[in-house]
């Protein structure tokens, strides 16, 4: 009997203590926003799957959020003036209800543009009525969420990589490099108080860099209402160069310009690495943290530019490195592992914070 009761007593002790330990666990790890508060805001795409399956990991680590996909052109209007907003309300309302802050992506784009957009009659679209569709989804999408989306990336990718100025797109061969300025035109007039950002990828990329600060500056100059330059960041554990990342963001921020760090996210692979792993070796974690720890010691020292960095996803098992640059390469490019706990970058990325 006696025997019986001390064994059920060591029994409950033990489990109360690994309940307890599981909470301490849980306490132990910090998060990422908070860490980063005194800096800059913390933030992640997120997509209508993920703000589900990943929502502890979204509301206790990142004070913003980017819809992977939910506003753009395609989600939004996909039939002339036919608006589909339901997706888009849901993730300001999640937004809402846990003090989030979200990043509006993307008014005009090359890509994901429904095609009717450039089109009438057979025909491609004139300038005039391709303005007027692009001012018209302009001052609806960004009137609608007026004071809820703190910036908008107004203009995505319109540089080439190439030896021209501008990408070859139906945006600038209809309209004309004005279809930018007019761009930014049309969401200021929508939302006064929403920051204006041009997003692109490549934007440290020497050449390239050169041909988006022209432009910024030509904006500028021309008094666009533009308050900012977003800098993608889908790099990898090798490139770019952590100097050119530097230079760029001096010479974006010499315009006055504030600097949004959009799109972050390191491949564990070289560009034209066609090898498929079942898991990152550990020489690539290795090297994925401390190059995630040296770039946000450099997001840190230019803080004073910086006012945003955002992760392109939450945790490695939803990612689209998965399929790109190559189709079904299972890629690692995230702060949180496939198991949604934290990976060494994580904690390299906590550590540059303090
Ligand atoms: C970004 N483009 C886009 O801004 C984002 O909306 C998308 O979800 C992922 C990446 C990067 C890019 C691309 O899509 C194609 C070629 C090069 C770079």
């Amino acid at each position: 009997m006696r025997k019986r009761r001390v064994l059920l007593f060591a029994l409950v002790l033990s489990l109360l203590l690994s309940l307890n330990l599981a909470v301490f666990a849980e306490e132990e790890i910090p998060s990422l926003w908070e860490a980063y508060s005194d800096y800059f805001l913390i933030g992640t795409a997120v997509n209508s799957r993920t703000l589900n399956t990943h929502r502890d990991l979204i509301v206790k680590h990142f004070n913003s959020i980017t819809a992977e996909n939910e506003m753009k052109f395609d989600a939004l209007q996909p039939t002339e003036g036919i608006f589909n907003f339901y997706r888009a309300d849901q993730m300001i309302e999640f937004a809402k209800e846990n003090n989030i802050q979200v990043r509006g992506h993307v008014l005009v784009w090359h890509s994901q543009t429904p095609s009717w957009v450039f089109r009438f009659a057979g025909q491609p679209a004139t300038k005039e009525l391709l303005l007027e569709r692009m001012r018209n989804h302009i001052s609806t999408v960004v009137g609608r969420y007026k004071g809820q989306i703190y910036a908008w990336d107004v203009v995505n990718e319109a540089i080439s990589d190439g030896p021209e100025i501008y990408r070859d797109s139906p945006w600038y061969n209809i309209i004309g490099k004005e279809f930018i300025a007019e761009a930014f035109r049309a969401a200021h007039e929508a939302d006064p108080d929403a920051k204006l950002f041009y997003n692109d990828y490549n934007a440290v990329e020497p050449a390239k860099m050169q041909k988006i600060y022209n432009m910024l500056k030509e904006l500028i100059e021309e008094g666009v209402p533009i308050h900012g330059v977003g800098i993608q960041g889908h790099w990898s554990i090798e490139h770019p160069d952590l100097l050119q990342i530097m230079r760029a963001i001096e010479k974006y921020a010499s315009l006055g310009l504030e600097i949004h760090i959009t799109e972050l996210d390191l491949s564990v692979f070289a560009w034209d690495d066609h090898r498929k792993l079942a898991e990152p070796t550990p020489e690539m974690i290795e090297k994925q943290a401390l190059r995630y720890k040296n770039l946000f010691n450099i997001f840190k020292r230019y803080s004073d530019h910086i006012t945003s960095v955002t992760l392109w996803g939450v945790a490695d098992d939803s990612t689209w490195k998965d399929n790109y640059p190559v189709q079904g390469r299972k890629d690692w490019p995230l702060l949180f592992d496939v198991n949604h706990q934290p990976k060494e970058a994580f904690w390299a990325v906590i550590e540059a914070s303090k």
